[in-house]
C-alpha cells in the first residue's frame, strides 16, 4: 500500500498519531504538501462523510476521524501557505445568538476543512451583526449558520437581514443548518443553501465558491 493510502486508511481509523507519523514521513520522501493533502487525508476523510452521511458510521467515528485530519492537516498548513497551493474559499461559520450547542457546527467546521476551505470559527452564540461584520473584514464568501433549538432558529433571518442591511447581499452567500433548520425555512427566510448533514454541507459550500 502506497503512503497517502496508509494515510488515507488510518485517518478513517481515527488514528491521530499514525497519521501524523505518515504525514511527516510523506514530507521527508519528499511528496508535495498538496500531493499529501488531495491524495492522502482528502480522500480518507471523504470516505468518512460519504459513510456519515450513510449511516453507516457515527458521531464518535467523525469526531476521531476529523481530529486526525486535523493534526495531519497542521503538519502540511505551514508548507501549504508557502504557496504550493491556495484555498478553495472562505467560509465563517458559528452557532447563533443564543444557542450553545457545538458538535455538528464543529462536525459542518471539520468537514470544510477537509474539503480545503478556510474557515472562521466564531464559536456559539454568535450574533446577525458579528456573522456579517467578520464575513466583510475577512472575505468570506460563505456565512454558515447552526442551529439547535427552535427559539433561535429566528436569527438566521437576522443574518440575511444584516448582510442585505450592510449592502453585501450579492457577495455572499449564506448557508443554515442544524436539526430544527428544514429546506422550506431557509426558503422563508431567503438563505442560500439547506443541507441536512455536514458533508453536504461541505459539497455545496465547494460548488458555492467554485461558481464565485
Ligand atoms: Co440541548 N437541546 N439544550 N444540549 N441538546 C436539544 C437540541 C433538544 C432537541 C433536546 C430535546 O429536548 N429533545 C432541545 C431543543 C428543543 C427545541 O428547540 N425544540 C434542547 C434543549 C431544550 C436544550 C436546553 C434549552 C436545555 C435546558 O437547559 N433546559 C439547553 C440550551 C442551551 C443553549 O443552547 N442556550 C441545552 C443544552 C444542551 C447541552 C449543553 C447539554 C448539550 C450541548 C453540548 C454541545 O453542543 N457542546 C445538548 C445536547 C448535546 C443536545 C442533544 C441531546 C444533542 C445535540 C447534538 O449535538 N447532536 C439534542 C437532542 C438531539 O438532537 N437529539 C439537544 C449531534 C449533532 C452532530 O447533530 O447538531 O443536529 P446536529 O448537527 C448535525 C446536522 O444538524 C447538521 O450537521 C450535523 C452532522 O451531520 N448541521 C448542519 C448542524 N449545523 C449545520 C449547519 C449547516 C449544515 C448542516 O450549514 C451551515
Amino acid at each position: 500500500m502506497s503512503i497517502l493510502n496508509e494515510i488515507s486508511e488510518n485517518l478513517q481509523k481515527g488514528k491521530a498519531k499514525i497519521v501524523k507519523e505518515l504525514v511527516n514521513k510523506a514530507i521527508e520522501e519528499g511528496i508535495p504538501a498538496r500531493e499529501i493533502l488531495d491524495n492522502g487525508l482528502l480522500p480518507g476523510m471523504d470516505v468518512i462523510g460519504e459513510k456519515f452521511k450513510n449511516n453507516e458510521v457515527f458521531v464518535p467515528e467523525v469526531l476521531v476521524a476529523a481530529r486526525a485530519m486535523s493534526v495531519g492537516a497542521n503538519i502540511l498548513k505551514p508548507l501549504l501557505a508557502e504557496g504550493e497551493s491556495t484555498s478553495a474559499g472562505k467560509v465563517c461559520i458559528g452557532t447563533v445568538k443564543g444557542d450553545l450547542h457545538d458538535i455538528g457546527k464543529n462536525l459542518v467546521k471539520m468537514m470544510l476543512e477537509g474539503k480545503g476551505l478556510e474557515v472562521v470559527d466564531l464559536g456559539t452564540d454568535v450574533s446577525a451583526e458579528t456573522f456579517v461584520k467578520t464575513a466583510i473584514e475577512q472575505n468570506c464568501q460563505i456565512i454558515c449558520c447552526s442551529a439547535l433549538l427552535t427559539t433561535t432558529m429566528p436569527v438566521m433571518a437576522e443574518v440575511v437581514k444584516e448582510a442585505e442591511k450592510q449592502g453585501v447581499r450579492d457577495k455572499v452567500k449564506i448557508m443554515v443548518g442544524g436539526a430544527p433548520v428544514t429546506e422550506a425555512f431557509c426558503e422563508q427566510i431567503g438563505a442560500d443553501k439547506y443541507t441536512s448533514d455536514a458533508a453536504s454541507a461541505a459539497d455545496a459550500a465547494v460548488e458555492f465558491c467554485k461558481n464565485m
